[in-house]
């Protein structure tokens, strides 16, 4: 039975351009302009004023309204384990389409985070997004959807461009590791990763390699996609009357080993059936939406069909075209 991947058909697909392609595996992020539609951003943004009441995920407090929520937390973390909107962002179709291409074909939806970033709040200091999300092999990415103009001045993203090429500087043992314990000879172990002040966060070391950070400004609207190694960060909303709301999510290639589930605990040595299988097959546990938001799978049986066989090469040591070797008897 020939594995046989296939993109999604649908009339609204989004389809990625070669250029983006290796923009993204160049320079570790791509930005696509207007992936969510204006209605898609709105139902996104009503849904993030009526989180009144917080979800009960770990240290939110009970019954606060938005504006409480927003003077003590900037972002809420895995809403689409209890909220069906919140699912309907995860795996919107869309953000789907290029996934499915940079990191696909099967995609496993991890993490969702809506951030509120009010004026005076929020920021986050360099930090490599595969240090916190463990995937093995790891195909880490994340998606930043854009619901209010992103700017300097309100703390948007700010990126290294090709900064993805670097390994994961490990935290303190034991927390855990991405690449092969003692296989590197000089991968150093990094402090208060992610604060704010560059002179605390020891990462800053690997980001002074490079003299150009950029801002990545956006609109509602855009999703940039950014690799689980790039280096990046935000500053705090320096405006006094503009939030900065986003919503972020995490995936990875679903044949990827996740021994991740937001620090929460789980049965045996992988989180896989914790998350939502979003596109493709595979062969590792996974989950399926709670909500019943529609995700396109392909079931084993849509696989069994013929593939050319491929070879490298010939009896002779000659190299052979694929459509000779299909063709062959
Ligand atoms: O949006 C932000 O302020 C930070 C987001 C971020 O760094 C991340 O999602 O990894």
């Amino acid at each position: 039975m020939a594995y046989v991947p296939r993109a999604v058909e649908r009339a609204d697909r989004y389809r990625v351009k070669v250029e983006q392609y290796v923009h993204y595996q160049r320079h570790g992020y791509l930005k696509v302009e207007n992936l969510l539609s204006r209605e898609d951003v709105r139902r996104l943004l009503e849904w993030a004023e009526t989180i009144r009441q917080p979800a009960p995920v770990q240290s939110q407090p009970e019954k606060a309204s938005l504006e409480e929520v927003a003077k003590t937390r900037t972002r809420v973390h895995q809403l689409h384990r209890i909220d069906a909107t919140a699912e309907w962002g995860l795996l919107h179709p869309r953000v789907l389409d290029v996934l499915e291409a940079l990191i696909g074909p099967d995609v496993l939806a991890l993490q969702t985070m809506l951030f509120f970033n009010p004026p005076g709040m929020g920021g986050q200091g360099w930090h490599q997004d595969a240090y916190y999300i463990t995937t093995y092999p790891d195909t880490l990415i994340g998606a930043w959807m854009a619901l209010d103009p992103a700017d300097e001045e309100n703390g948007c993203l700010w990126v290294i461009p090709g900064s993805q090429c670097e390994p994961i500087y490990p935290p303190d043992r034991p927390y855990g590791l991405i690449h092969a314990d003692g296989a590197f000879e000089d991968l150093f172990e990094v402090q208060n990763v992610s604060h704010l002040d560059d002179e605390v966060n020891t990462l800053t070391r690997v980001v002074r390699k490079y003299p150009d950070p950029i801002p990545v400004p956006m609109q509602p609207g855009d999703v940039l996609f950014f690799h689980g190694h790039i280096l990046h960060r935000s500053y705090p909303n320096r405006t006094t009357d503009r939030f900065r709301r986003s919503f972020v999510c995490h995936y990875c290639n679903a044949r990827s080993w996740v021994p991740w589930n937001h620090g929460e605990p789980y049965e045996g040595d992988s989180a896989n059936y914790l998350h939502i299988l979003a596109r493709g097959n595979t062969h590792l546990p996974y989950a399926t939406p709670p909500f019943g938001t529609p995700v396109h799978l392909r079931p084993p049986q849509d696989d069994a069909h013929d593939a050319p066989p491929r070879m490298m090469g010939m009896e002779d040591g000659n190299m052979e075209s694929v459509q000779t070797t299909a063709n062959r008897v």
